[in-house]
């Protein structure tokens, strides 16, 4: 069989999570239209007739401007070199630009072979992709391009294949039945995260970190889950309270909803709102949050 690991790799709002997730057939990645979502590497597993392919989610390249996006930057750095396949995710609706070139030959050309998913085919017309795929060849990048939707499911049977044919012989690398490398506490601090993303606008969810303080199935089958949504500024707390309470209602209530489907248990959710001005550019907050590549979460 073919068996390996392949790191996901591009600019912050791609669509990796959203692929990687598809094509393992579990949600092992929060998703948002927010860029850098996110921020550890998250493996997902997929297990074919007769391969396996383990899937590296890596956090977006964007322009670090914090202690934190440099971590996050490091992890997809040191993601991309310890892989037998780079996957590299070009958002095609996003057009080509020059950094999307010069991001594409960083990796290029180094000891890992790359392949190129270009996803988000179902938003954008079809005759762009050819111009796309040329403009690439004409500036020197020479390699395999698979125009994909994660949304719709498009091409994705080729890419496995494609990535499937470029993976080394040999047998299961993950031997436990697993999807993913990550805690169920870990899943539970991003689906609190998600919901916050797709509530809030600007830097406040951006700056915010979920810290899981009890997580505790209870004897009637029931899970206390409590936990702190830390964010950097006083005002963003006021934010993301909300008048009367009422912002971080919502957001926990949806959070409790997802919770429970994955656990597909009932939860009893308490959610802390916190301050730690400026944790992004402070190193020992970002270790203590679980952000070191060295020990992960
Ligand atoms: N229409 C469409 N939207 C997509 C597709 N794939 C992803 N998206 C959307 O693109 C946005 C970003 O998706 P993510 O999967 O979070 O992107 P990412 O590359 O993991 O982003 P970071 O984690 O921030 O680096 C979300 O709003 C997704 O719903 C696709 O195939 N088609
Ligand atoms: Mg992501």
């Amino acid at each position: 069989m073919k068996s390996g690991f392949v790191a996901v790799i591009g600019k912050a709002n791609a669509g990796k999570s959203t692929l990687v997730n598809v094509l393992v057939g579990e949600k092992v990645a929060i998703v948002s239209p927010k860029p850098q979502t996110t921020r550890d590497a998250i493996m997902g597993v997929y297990n074919g007739a007769d391969s396996q392919i383990v899937f590296v989610d890596t956090p977006g390249i964007y322009r670090a401007k914090n202690a934190l996006s440099s971590v996050m930057e490091k992890t997809a750095e040191t993601t991309a070199r310890d892989v037998d396949l780079i996957l590299f995710v070009h958002d095609g609706h996003a057009g080509v630009s020059e950094s999307d070139i010069s991001l594409i030959k960083r990796y290029m050309g180094g000891d890992v072979p790359v392949i190129i998913a270009y996803t988000k085919i179902d938003i954008m017309p079809r005759e762009n992709i050819p111009a796309d795929v040329k403009k690439l060849y004409d500036e020197g990048i020479d390699l395999d391009i698979f125009p994909v939707s994660a949304r719709k499911g498009t091409n994705l049977k080729k890419l496995v294949a494609a990535i499937e044919e470029r993976l080394p012989e040999g047998g299961k690398v993950i031997e436990e039945d697993i999807v993913s490398d990550k805690s169920e506490r870990f899943m539970i601090s991003e689906i609190m995260r998600e919901k916050v993303l797709l509530k809030f606008d600007e830097e406040v969810p951006h700056g915010i970190a979920v810290i899981v303080n009890e997580f505790r199935k209870q004897d009637n089958g029931v899970y206390e889950i409590s936990l702190d949504i830390v964010c950097e500024k006083a005002n963003h707390k006021a934010i993301l309270i909300g008048k009367g309470g009422r912002a971080i209602k919502e957001v926990s209530s949806f959070a409790r909803q997802d919770m429970e489907k994955f656990l597909g248990a009932k939860v009893f959710l308490t959610t802390y709102v916190k301050v730690k001005e400026n944790w992004r550019d402070r190193p020992s907050l970002i270790r203590d949050f679980g952000y070191d590549p060295k020990n992960g979460r």
